[in-house]
């Protein structure tokens, strides 16, 4: 009777342990520029955002951005087909993996997670914003960018962190009333959100000017993760298991 009420527990901290996949994307499985715009919507079909089949991090594949000389080139999002948000207990996590061939102040490419009134890209007004990445001012240009547009710390951001040759982690964790922004698993930035808005897509790329650097996006994940105290709970419940 103990080992099923341990047992029932176990499974019930795996069930809270288990993180929520909103997307996730590795870039490997297209077969071509086609069938990652049948996954994606180009902002910009004439300028689209790149699959690069010949580079990635974990594998053979990316999502590649030239040094476009113009606006409104190089965009695509997509929709989550709902809407989600995070909290303390349960944060919303925005990761993926990113390389530059150069660095210059001139590099504007990041990544967004945005919350519309309506339901997805463009729909309705735009309610909030959070990004990782490059832009070219008002920022340390020598650093990662950051970004949000709600709450008393908006606008644009200089991490500590320098931009680097390596490929590099970055992750977003949106939380009740923060957002922590991440370089290789350390935490960087803290900033403070703005009001409870959900959000419905992701964007990659800029769409903007960008020159003197290629940039890479790989292993892309948006999900929300567990809490800290289940996991420690899961992990002792491990342990008295093996016990
Ligand atoms: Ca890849």
């Amino acid at each position: 009777m103990r080992k099923l009420v341990v047992l029932a527990l176990v499974m019930g901290f795996v069930g809270v342990a288990s993180a929520q996949v909103i997307w996730a994307d590795d870039f490997d499985g297209y077969a071509d520029q086609a069938a990652m715009d049948a996954v994606y919507t180009q902002a910009y079909p004439a300028a689209p955002a790149l699959l690069d089949q010949t580079k990635g991090f974990s594998d053979g594949q990316s999502v590649h951005f030239g040094q476009p000389t113009v606006n409104y080139t190089e965009k695509m999002y997509k929709n989550f087909g709902q809407e989600v948000d995070g909290t303390d207990a349960a944060p919303l996590k925005v990761e993926f993996m990113v390389d530059l061939d150069t660095i210059i102040w001139s590099t504007r490419q990041y990544i967004e997670l945005r919350g519309y009134l309506g339901a997805g890209y463009a729909d309705g007004a735009l309610e909030d914003l959070f990004a990782q990445g490059f832009t070219s001012s008002g920022v340390d240009t020598a650093k990662v960018s950051g970004r949000l547009i709600g709450g008393p710390e908006a606008g644009w951001f200089s991490y500590n962190a320098d931009k680097s040759l390596d490929w590099m982690k970055l992750t977003m964790l949106v939380k009740s009333t923060t957002v922590e922004y991440y370089v290789n698993d350390v935490l960087d930035t803290t900033k403070t959100r703005g009001g409870a808005v959900t959000y419905d897509c992701i964007v990659i790329g800029s769409g903007l000017s960008s020159a003197g650097a290629d940039v890479w996006f790989d292993d892309l994940v948006v999900e929300i993760i567990p809490e800290p105290a289940s996991l420690m709970l899961l992990g002792l419940l491990a342990l008295i298991r093996r016990r």
